[in-house]
């Protein structure tokens, strides 16, 4: 009697600690390692009930934003002896120079045509004892670009790639970076590689998620740069831009190809010169 008892004491004593850790492996899964992991739970609980979008959104909209400075200390290799990190001449072409102790290497933001305004400290990976410098420029619209480094002790290594707006770092060795893309934001996913580049993962599509509405009547494609017609959308009718296919590069935002949901639930492609006279979709700015 007295055992039962017992036994069912501790059943209700452990019972939710096995249940939550058993929650815990839904970390192994390869993207969304969002460093929030244990808010997860409630966030989702949360859901069903508050289906408005402001207050989601804004919710995942608050990165860690590291604050950008022209020097520093901060021990960059992990032996405990901080290492003074400045940047200095700092040209309207793009060109600076950063030092770390007594070493400097040149670097350039040409591309971006926008002169650099100082550097970030980030820890991209909290699991190995370095820590990265990212050079900052603010772009010429608020489309910020950073140039990344690291210290080994002895020498500056680049980090080959250049991260472009609102970068995440979640410390777990992935870097989240966000686009504006005329009327969605588009997220890449870098991670930090052994020999310490960043490299981009490549995913076949990126998602959109707009809704936005018809002004002229197209065609929708069953693929990209097929002739085939699924639907021809109506005028004044409710879509999805689904996802774009940015397979191939292209270079100016109307060889995109989107994949668009209408209202009858069918799904074809149109190509990015539609919008947004013939379909506007999400926010237009920039
Ligand atoms: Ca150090
Ligand atoms: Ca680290």
């Amino acid at each position: 009697m007295k055992r039962s008892y017992l036994s069912l004491v501790l059943l209700i004593v452990f019972l939710p600690a096995f249940v939550v850790s058993g929650c815990d492996r839904d970390d192994g899964s390869v993207n969304r390692n969002k460093p929030q992991a244990t808010t997860t739970s409630s966030a989702r609980d949360t859901e069903p009930t508050t289906p408005s979008p402001p207050p989601h959104s804004a919710e995942t909209l608050v990165p860690p934003r590291p604050k950008i400075v022209k020097t520093v200390k901060a021990d960059l290799n992990g032996d405990s002896k901080p290492e003074s990190i400045s940047i200095s001449d700092i040209r309207p072409s793009g060109d600076f120079v950063l030092h770390i102790n007594d070493l400097t290497v040149k670097g350039d933001l040409k591309s971006i045509g926008v002169p650099a305004d100082g550097f970030v400290v980030v820890d991209i990976d909290t699991s190995d004892r370095y820590q990265e410098v990212g050079v900052h420029t603010p772009g010429p619209s608020d489309d910020d670009a950073y140039l990344f480094y690291w210290y080994d002790g002895s020498a500056i290594h680049e980090m080959k790639a250049r991260l472009g707006r609102w970068p995440k770092f979640p410390g777990n060795g992935i870097v989240y970076v966000d686009s504006w893309m005329g009327f969605w934001k588009i997220t890449d996913k870098y991670v930090l590689t052994k020999k310490r580049n960043l490299r981009l993962v490549p995913q076949q599509f990126h998602y959109v998620g707009e809704t936005g509405m018809v002004h002229k009547s197209i065609p929708l494609y069953e693929r990209p740069a097929s002739s085939n017609i699924v639907a021809n959308l109506k005028v004044n009718s409710p879509i999805v831009v689904v996802l774009a296919d940015l397979s191939g590069n292209p270079e100016e935002a109307q060889d995109i190809w989107y994949l668009i949901k209408t209202e009858t639930n069918l799904l074809g492609w149109t190509k990015g010169h539609v919008f947004p006279d013939s379909i506007s979709a999400g926010t237009s700015a920039d």
